[in-house]
């Protein structure tokens, strides 16, 4: 491990997933990090951690961040620990504790999208579960992702001036949000071209967040992982219908 970095990112090495979340909160900030499973130690680094071989609160699966003696889990906990540190939330705690909450929602949504394709069991493989993913899917885009995105647009629009879903300034819940129609866009391309008219300040805050330089730059490196069928976001067109 890279002794001098601030902050370390212990997730699979190979995916976006829950851990892009933080990932896209450190590179916006230009936070010092490690992505520490994509270093020489590889998934044994996230398997010590599981097994208790490393000191701390004991993690039940990653992301997991460490930062000096600490050790916690949950993203949107990871995130709200990581906010005020980076600057990715404004001051106070009220609009902390709104952070939160739409953090939590993010958090909702995103194991709704997983359970598009593992609608029976995490630990069965998506083979063993397509005819439910097909019925699991139809539902989701029928009802829960207009619910969902349409939450998210109506919070722009009774926000001041429709550009941040939290107070007046940029935080990591943008992040986040950026990060759902990115990979909802990838998962299930057809209906969120769609659907997109229905959130126009959602694709702005989208457009806002792809252009910041910090994010701009990690979209562009190689650090920033593609989406893949490992991951929480999947493209199988058969789970649009097609
Ligand atoms: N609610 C947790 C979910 C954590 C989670 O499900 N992590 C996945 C990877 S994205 C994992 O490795 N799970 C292993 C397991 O649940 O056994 C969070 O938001 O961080």
């Amino acid at each position: 491990m890279t002794p001098s970095v601030d902050y370390r990112l212990v997730y699979w090495p190979k995916l976006q997933g829950r851990g892009e979340f933080i990932r896209l909160a450190l590179e916006d900030a230009g936070a010092s990090y490690e992505d520490v499973a994509r270093g020489p130690q590889g998934m044994t680094a996230i398997f010590e951690y599981l097994r208790g071989e490393q000191p701390g609160q004991l993690p039940l699966a990653p992301p997991i961040l460490v930062h000096g003696e600490l050790v916690i889990t949950q993203v949107a906990n990871i995130l709200a620990y990581l906010a005020p540190r980076l600057n990715l939330v404004g001051d106070g705690d009220d609009e902390r504790a709104v952070a939160l909450q739409l953090q939590l929602t993010v958090a909702d949504l995103v194991a709704e999208a997983h359970d598009t394709h593992h609608p029976v069991s995490t630990a069965l493989a998506y083979d063993e579960q397509k005819d439910a993913a097909k019925v699991r899917s139809s539902a989701f885009l029928d009802a829960r992702l207009p619910k969902f995105m349409g939450y998210f647009e109506h919070c722009l629009e009774r926000a001041n001036g429709g550009d941040f879903l939290v107070g007046r300034a940029h935080s990591y819940v943008d992040l986040s949000v950026f990060q759902l129609m990115e990979g909802l866009s990838y998962a299930f391309p057809r209906s969120m071209s769609q659907l997109s008219s229905r959130w126009p300040r959602l694709t702005r805050l989208r457009d806002r967040v792809a252009a910041r330089p910090n994010v701009a730059s990690y979209l562009a490196s190689e650090r920033r992982l593609g989406f893949n069928e490992d991951g929480i976001f999947r493209h199988y067109p058969e789970l649009e219908g097609e």
